[in-house]
């Protein structure tokens, strides 16, 4: 038998260390390699109309547009509070903009995706082209392109903000500057994006400069026709119902370098096998009411809530009648680094 180090010994030892900006692997070697992922995210669920809505219209009392910069209410993991993140990786919050008002340009190496909530006709302005969005839309602000928000409907518009955040932060690479005016000029017209890149043709000489997506908004009124002719055309995917991600049309792969985002379809009565990946998703839905299980959290939802499932937790989705939920995740990180991995479980009967 080994001889033990007396505690007091090895006490001392690891006061010596610290008192040194060091430490010792063996005692923390299991969780800093874990056999499996052990997040510190947990499940959790916004209510959007009991719990979220009535405190972004009392933001929109408190505070301008204008002021705020971006009013936005964060969404914070309750498993990373203060953190301003929905998981790990990604950040997510809800956004307000009243008739009349404008969030002036700006731009950062942050990527930010938008997708449309509630209210219709409000535009964002990337890179000198509008886009007029509607619910459900999907709408890409590739990093550093210069990017305006302005409602000139009359009604509120809220949508879901996903950055990447705290994938910038973590690598200390994060940049932002300020416009010399609060809408940029548009130097393109309406729709010319959706023209040249929105259809299955690209511009001939065209080459990407960056790797994100040059489609602008991916219009729900398209996303919600492929899904309910998908329906009609064939079997849902045990473990997905019909599901789909957006696509970077230039090459086929994520719209932007750091976020995949997908849209799916679960018929009413329909559930969906247990499935589990490593890439912790946030879920917007759209369309229906259903319940989801997320490792041993159940969670009902309705149109316009927001839910968080953590990496490698068992899920399972049911929706009472027919639904659609939109997420997003960090997945297009995941498989660039060779570290994406899902399973899939037996279906209950
Ligand atoms: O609209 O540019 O939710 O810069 C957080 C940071 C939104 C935006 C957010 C931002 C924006």
């Amino acid at each position: 038998m080994e001889a033990e180090t007396a505690p007091e010994t090895m006490a001392a030892f690891y006061a010596e260390l610290d008192g040194q900006n060091m430490a010792p692997l063996w005692e923390s070697l299991h969780s800093l390699v874990p056999r499996q992922p052990a997040p510190v995210i947990q499940a959790a669920h916004w209510d959007y109309d009991a719990v979220v809505r009535p405190r972004l219209m009392e933001a929109g009392r408190l505070i301008t547009a204008k002021k705020a910069e971006r009013r936005v209410l964060i969404l914070e993991n309750p498993g990373l509070r203060g953190k301003a993140s929905i998981t790990q990786s990604l950040y997510a919050g809800l956004q307000l903009i009243l008739p009349g008002e404008v969030a002036p340009a700006h731009r950062h190496t942050q990527c930010a995706l938008r997708f449309i909530v509630e209210g219709e006709g409000a535009h964002t302005t990337v890179s000198g082209e509008r886009t007029i969005m509607h619910p459900g839309d999907f709408v890409l602000t590739p990093n550093w392109t210069w990017h305006d928000h302005g409602n000139e409907s009359d009604a509120p518009m809220v949508w879901l903000d996903g950055l990447d955040i705290p994938i910038v932060a973590f690598l200390d690479a994060g940049f932002a500057e300020a416009g010399n005016a609060d809408s940029q000029p548009t130097v393109r017209p309406d729709g010319d994006a959706e023209a040249r890149f929105g259809g299955t043709l690209l511009p001939v000489d065209w080459r990407a400069s960056s790797r994100n997506s040059p489609v602008l908004n991916y219009p729900y009124a398209r996303s919600r026709e492929t899904l309910h002719r998908l329906e009609r055309n064939g079997e849902a995917d045990a473990s997905h119902g019909y599901k789909l991600r957006y696509v970077n049309p230039a090459d086929g792969g994520w719209p932007m370098p750091t976020i995949g985002a997908f849209i799916q379809f679960l018929p009413g009565g329909f559930r969906t096998a247990p499935y589990r990946s490593t890439d912790s998703t946030v879920y917007a839905v759209v369309e229906g009411h259903g319940e989801s299980i997320v490792g041993d959290r159940r969670i009902r939802w309705k149109p316009r809530d927001i839910f968080v499932a953590p990496s490698w937790q068992w899920q399972e989705h049911a929706a009472s009648g027919d639904a659609v939920l939109f997420s997003f995740s960090d997945r297009p990180v995941q498989e660039g680094l060779g570290l994406w991995r899902e399973e899939r479980g037996i279906p209950r009967r």
